[in-house]
């Protein structure tokens, strides 16, 4: 199944744009997709599994120099590699939180990995960047609380990049695996960034 861009806005104070999609992250065609990965770098399961797959072996070389160079990534950070076989040009491995009932700064540490990925994207001159719905698999954040999150976040760094003066980031999208949390981002987006109609 084609992916599906499902409402795309302006951001305010910004020449970005932010948009939701349906459908599988490593079939998008921006110049960086982001990946939700664990502090080894060196793959897992779900949206990591997906991404190193479709890749192949050159993203896997990558991310193990980057595991013997830097001994991975914390929660919280984002390391950017080559992208092998997928359409995009660079991979951005950001590491969320583990999700523990939100009174270990679990908010702090995913707020913080899509900033990072953007500030990466901007250092590897990435100008569309797709993100998938960090922390909310594997590592049990609650896909509500999170969506918010992760819009504000993206929303702010947009907005303070624009107004100090860095690169442009054209164009944000989220990526969602299923139809329930694609309705979940698209409410969490009315909310943050409401829109003229539909
Ligand atoms: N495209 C877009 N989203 C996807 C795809 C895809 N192809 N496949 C899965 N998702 P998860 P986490 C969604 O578990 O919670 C790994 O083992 C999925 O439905 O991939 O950050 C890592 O190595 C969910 O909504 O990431 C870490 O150990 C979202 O991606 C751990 O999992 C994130 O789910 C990270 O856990």
């Amino acid at each position: 199944m084609e992916n599906r861009l499902l409402v795309q806005r302006p951001v305010p104070g910004t020449a970005s744009r932010l948009g939701l999609v349906r459908g599988d992250i490593t079939r998008e065609r921006v110049d960086a997709i982001v990946n939700a990965a664990n502090p080894s770098l060196l793959g897992g399961g779900g949206v990591d599994g997906a991404i190193h797959r479709a890749a192949g072996p050159e993203l896997d070389a990558d991310c193990r120099r980057l595991h013997d160079e830097l001994g991975g990534c914390p929660p919280g950070q984002a390391v950017v590699t080559t992208a092998g076989r997928l359409p995009a040009r660079h991979v951005i491995h950001a590491v969320g939180p583990v999700w523990h009932g939100g009174g270990r700064g679990e908010a702090a540490t995913l707020r913080s990995a899509y900033r990072q990925s953007l500030a990466r994207a901007r250092e590897a001159g990435d100008r569309s960047v797709a993100f998938p719905s960090i922390s909310t698999g594997a590592y049990g954040y609650p896909v509500a609380e999170a969506a918010r999150v992760a819009l504000r976040a993206v929303v702010e760094e947009l907005r303070e990049a624009a107004a100090g003066g860095q690169p442009l980031i054209d164009e944000v999208r989220f990526v969602l695996f299923s139809d329930a949390d694609a309705a979940v981002y698209r409410a969490a987006l009315d909310e943050i960034l409401p829109g003229e109609g539909a």
